[in-house]
């Protein structure tokens, strides 16, 4: 962390990014880090490469936030969060490369690979937790929008403070947040019930379609593009459906399959208590933590489907 405090002081240009499609823990940690450098008096730009989801437009800054690197900007220090790979930056990699800038690897994932020239990796709740205690080791007194783009990164991450990723030290974090002014309920409100109407109708007709595997213990659901006449999936629109089968008494992984493009799927996988995912996306070239992983597996549904949860089966039976 102190080296990283260095090199962001001694620094004036930076860029900002986080992974494709984007959730509140990389929108969130992306303004929250926007706010901090800009009350260092710094030129900072917010880029990703995926459009924000709607219900994170609500966060101070999110206006603000480039699909591109800007024509007259040219960073020397590119901060990437919540990414535990370089190429969860996605489109934007390519731009980024030619600046040949200063890398810091800010991240809450197991998997990490370390890229970048300093990272600071650490297994906590959100990479927007990481980010509070940067801000407090850059001697910056958080203000309410950085203290609102913390929040909803941990919101959002933990699902409202409910799964084992929740700590001592987060909940503390949310408190004092809340010391600055943000109110639990309206970002609630607005974080975590703003969606539109279309994703019930969808999440109706995926629910419809659960099926449970492995003696009950694996539930899983797949939302295809029939489903939207076709059309690409607005990733938007279905995020956290991989939430809902974990809700089931019994299930300890629950599975979320959304069609990409034709024979591509992105699965992604959530899992309670010491039921690990993070090997059943790592077999298959994903990553993320041991109760919430993701992979993209090519192929007919059927296969996609059968493989993995074939792969989920004999990892819980390993742990038997
Ligand atoms: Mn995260």
């Amino acid at each position: 962390m102190t080296s990283i405090i260095e090199e962001i002081l001694k620094r004036d240009n930076f860029l900002i990014t986080a992974h494709i499609e984007p959730d509140g823990d990389a929108v969130g940690a992306s303004l929250a880090m926007f706010h901090a450098l800009k009350l260092l008096g710094k030129r900072v730009c917010v880029c990703l490469s995926d459009f924000v989801p709607p219900v994170y437009r609500f966060l101070p800054g999110a206006g603000k936030i480039e699909s591109n690197i800007p024509p007259d900007f040219s960073p020397e220090c590119v901060v990437i969060l919540d990414c535990s790979t370089l190429d969860r930056v996605g489109r934007l990699q390519k731009q980024i490369r030619l600046f040949s800038p200063f890398v810091i690897n800010i991240d809450h994932h197991q998997s990490n690979t370390g890229f970048g020239d300093l990272s600071l990796v650490r297994e906590t709740s959100a990479t927007g937790e990481l980010v509070y205690e940067l801000i407090k080791g850059l001697d910056i007194n958080p203000s309410k929008e950085i203290g609102m783009c913390v929040y909803t990164a941990i919101l959002t991450d933990t699902g409202g403070f409910r799964y084992r990723n929740t700590t001592r030290r987060s909940l503390r974090i949310a408190s004092e947040i809340v010391g600055l002014g943000v109110n639990p309920g309206e970002v609630a409100e607005r974080a975590c019930e703003s969606y539109p109407l279309e994703r019930f109708r969808v999440l109706g007709r995926a629910l419809e379609g659960l099926k449970m595997s492995c003696d009950g213990q694996v539930a899983d659901l797949v939302v295809t593009r029939d489903m939207f006449d076709g059309d690409d999936i607005n990733p938007s629109i279905v995020e956290g459906f991989v939430n809902y089968p974990r809700e089931i008494e019994g299930v300890l992984v629950s599975v979320f399959f959304r069609e990409k493009a034709e024979n591509q799927y992105r699965v992604s996988l959530r899992s309670k208590g010491n039921a690990d995912v993070a090997g059943v996306a790592k077999t298959f070239g994903g990553g993320g933590h041991k109760n919430a992983s993701g992979c993209t597996v090519d192929g007919e549904f059927e296969i996609v489907r059968e493989l993995v949860l074939r792969r989920i089966c004999e990892q819980l039976r390993e742990k038997e």
